[in-house]
């Protein structure tokens, strides 16, 4: 994490912001009113800093997880797109998610019997209990089961089928790195029921062009159907963000029935987000045609 400290003014005499760099050129700088906590797990530098714009901020090895104003977008997203496409979403299991707010969301569908949760940094889950408990709210409920294990080790050793599993990841670096690999999304295949469906988030096409264009061509090469959907995360790099739809046979437009969605139930999602979602600009497109 990078803070800026400068004396700007007699009443404010100290002002500390927190930036986020992308390749040291480019940012997100965010104004701090107070550090809340600061430790290296057994895993990463984790920190919760809280800010004058948008509310506590999760920060993993210097990187925005989670702000307490705009999470709702990206979990919503990862979450209910394909859990309203799946005709019975049963069994749901979450990689990664140790904030819990994919899994508020997932619990937010009766079909849903257990989500489980796999995530390698037990501290993450400790410290999201402890200062972010709107986000971390599913994690005492009898449907909910959390292992704490890397979750490639996870998916290639275990017996287990689902519905719908979420790689609900940090960036492909440290120990994120290998969830966005070929032998990952091959044993995430192999644990899908037939009408199974897989959602990771795939980074930033505007930011991360390399990595986007690898994860998708990793991803076509394990499954039949593969779609990118396109969400607005201001606290993420290039604030635009994208999740890859992998089915065996589920399309996320022509499956997908709107009656199943409440009315103004979500804060983001709703029958015409997931509609529009799918719809790529242009260079968008020309990077997943590479
Ligand atoms: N650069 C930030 C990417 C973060 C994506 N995952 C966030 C996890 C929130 N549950």
């Amino acid at each position: 994490m990078n803070y800026i400290v400068k004396e700007e003014s007699m009443e404010s005499l100290w002002n500390m912001w927190f930036t986020e760099l992308h390749k040291g050129r480019a940012g997100l700088a965010l104004k701090v009113s107070r550090v809340l906590y600061s430790e290296f797990s057994e895993f990463q530098r984790i920190d919760v800093i809280d800010t004058e714009e948008f509310g506590k901020a999760l920060v993993l090895y210097g990187s925005i997880m989670i702000t307490e104003m705009d999470e709702f977008v990206y979990h919503e997203m990862l979450a209910h797109v394909p859990l309203f496409v799946h005709p019975k979403p049963a069994k749901v299991l979450i990689i990664g998610g140790g904030d819990g707010g994919t899994l508020r969301e997932v619990l937010k569908h009766d079909e849903v019997e257990t989500a489980t949760v796999v995530e390698i940094d037990k501290q993450v889950v400790e410290v999201s209990k402890r200062f972010f408990p709107n986000v971390a709210s599913g994690f005492d409920s009898p449907k909910a089961h959390v292992q704490f294990d890397d979750g490639a080790h996870f998916v290639a050793n275990t017996d287990e089928k689902f519905d719908v599993i979420l790689a609900d990841t940090s960036d492909p670096v440290g120990p994120a790195e290998v969830l966005f690999r070929r032998s990952f999304y091959q044993s995430v295949y192999d644990r899908l029921n037939d009408n199974g469906i897989f959602v990771p988030q795939s980074e930033s096409p505007l930011f991360h062009k390399e990595s986007v264009t690898k994860i998708y061509r990793n991803l076509n090469s394990v499954f039949p159907i593969v779609r990118m959907y396109l969400a607005h995360v201001p606290t993420y790099p290039s604030a635009i963000w994208s999740f890859a739809f992998c089915s065996k046979k589920s399309d996320p437009l022509d499956d997908f029935e709107t009656t199943r969605v409440p009315d103004g139930k979500f804060q983001y999602y709703n029958t015409e987000v997931h509609k529009a979602c799918f719809a790529l600009p242009e260079y968008v497109k020309a990077l997943l045609a590479k």
